[in-house]
């Protein structure tokens, strides 16, 4: 028997995923001007390259003279740490999240309770559009603490009136027992931490088909489409795409409904566009560049074209569900995941979808880039069914075969296929470490 329940009957916050475009333009013209009037006149930063521009917040008359203000990029974070670009007086501020910072000083982020609520609400939205409801169970196995992921889906499960199981991440066989002891029903954390939970759940006799589980709320990081057949096939739920970054709000950007045709962007909130990333010039709907949002409402840190460097285009294809916020793409990559080996530009995604075609791997693998007598070097790792490798020798040789035939052919690149046994690959608790490029030790 199929775990999908009935569609639960909207939720009154979704009013907002379906508002006739222009009333929703009407709503994001207004709420962009306060927004832009706002960090002009409280962040030194957008004051200054307006004024260098010739800008003023008056001269935002239409939407499309979002244009004319300047982008905003990570290291304006950076070089802004801790408090630089903050809109708000630190005692109206009532949350701070950060980013790991393991690749350089860490950005900060802050919150009013206006923008806390807010939050919650594009959360609420989010859990809704997947057909989570009150009286759902969530796992809410996302990080808490400095991260995004755990408080963000915390306080929108909450304002939805699910229970929610503060879990975190890690301690994967206590996750498999509440999973199973709480009658879970849906469960948020990581595509590749999901992959770990059900690996470890088949190894302590839980398969999650016999499981009242029915939703995975899936993000935080790249994942492809391969990726989603194999953890609905393998666990019997329906996996959703789930979008955000710390710099904008967190999760909650962004997310699927039951159609799964790609993110809906609540776009009363955020306002999407895609530029080349080259250039910075906008580019049409359909067309793949670079996502850059803005905050509509914001208060404590309002964002300007932020520059997210996630591929990705945006539709406004009608979707089967009736919302008419526009759809991005999924995003399989972005502008500086990019591997150049021997010339040849590389994103891990197409490494992903190329060895999840190819019938006896497992979703574990890793990217080794490496320098070898002044030549690059792209060694992928991959662990393969127990049956397989425990098979003839001959299967072995055809899988690696295949799998060798399968990335050349999207990637034009000759890779050292390494065929491990399963559980040999490290797990992630969080965001996967899919690459380790070598060169750059
Ligand atoms: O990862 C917020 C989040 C938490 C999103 C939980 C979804 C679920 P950051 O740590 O700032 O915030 O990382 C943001 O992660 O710019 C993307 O590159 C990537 N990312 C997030 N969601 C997805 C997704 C959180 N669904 C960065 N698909 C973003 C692909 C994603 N990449």
């Amino acid at each position: 028997m199929s775990k999908q329940t009935q569609v639960p009957p909207m939720h009154p916050a979704s009013a907002m995923d379906f508002l006739p475009p222009a009333q929703l333009q009407d709503i994001q013209l207004a709420r962009l001007q306060a927004m832009v009037q706002r960090a002009f006149d409280h962040v030194a930063l957008f004051r200054e390259r307006m004024d260098r521009r010739g800008v003023t917040p008056a001269d935002v008359r239409s939407l499309c003279d979002i244009a004319l203000l300047p982008f905003t990029v990570k290291n304006d974070l950076r070089d802004a740490y801790p408090f630089g670009l903050f809109a708000s007086p630190l005692e109206e501020i009532v949350r701070f999240h950060a980013s790991s910072g393991t690749t350089g000083t860490p950005i900060v982020v802050a919150y009013t309770q206006e923008d806390v609520d807010d939050w919650a609400r594009a959360m609420l939205r989010s859990f809704a559009s997947a057909g989570v409801h009150r009286g759902d169970i969530i796992q809410n196995a996302y990080g808490y603490g400095l991260f995004t992921g755990g408080l963000g889906a915390h306080y929108g499960a909450e304002a939805l009136g699910a229970s929610v199981i503060p879990i975190s991440g890690s301690n994967t066989d206590r996750q498999i027992m509440v999973m199973r002891d709480f009658g879970v029903t849906v469960i948020c954390c990581t595509p590749s931490y999901f992959l770990h939970l059900i690996e470890r759940g088949a190894e302590l006799g839980v398969s999650f088909k016999d499981l009242p589980l029915r939703t995975g709320v899936f993000g935080a990081e790249p994942w492809t489409e391969e990726m989603r057949q194999r953890i609905e096939a393998a666990s019997g739920i329906k996996a959703y795409d789930i979008y955000g970054l710390s710099e904008i709000v967190g999760p909650g950007v962004a997310m699927e409904c039951l159609h799964q045709a790609g993110p809906h962007v609540f776009e009363d909130m955020f306002y999407p566009e895609i530029v080349d990333p080259d250039t910075g010039t906008v580019l049409p709907d359909g067309t793949e560049g670079e996502l850059v949002l803005t905050t509509l409402c914001k208060r404590a840190m309002p964002m300007i074209r932020y520059r997210t460097r996630d591929i990705t285009a945006l539709t406004g294809a009608p979707c089967a569900c009736g919302r008419t916020l526009r759809r991005i793409l999924r995003i399989g990559r972005r502008s500086d995941d990019m591997l150049i080996i021997r010339g040849i530009n590389v994103f891990p995604s197409q490494v992903e979808a190329a060895l999840l075609k190819v019938e006896g791997t497992l979703p574990h693998y890793q990217i080794v880039v490496d320098r070898a007598k002044g030549l690059d070097t792209l060694e992928v790792q991959v662990e393969v069914t127990p049956e397989l490798f425990s098979d003839t020798v001959g299967a072995m040789e055809q899988l690696h075969a295949d799998i060798t035939h399968a990335i050349a052919s999207v990637t034009g690149l000759h890779a050292e296929v390494r065929l491990v046994a399963a559980r040999t690959l490290l797990r992630s608790e969080g965001k996967a470490a899919r690459v380790v490029d070598k060169r750059k030790l």
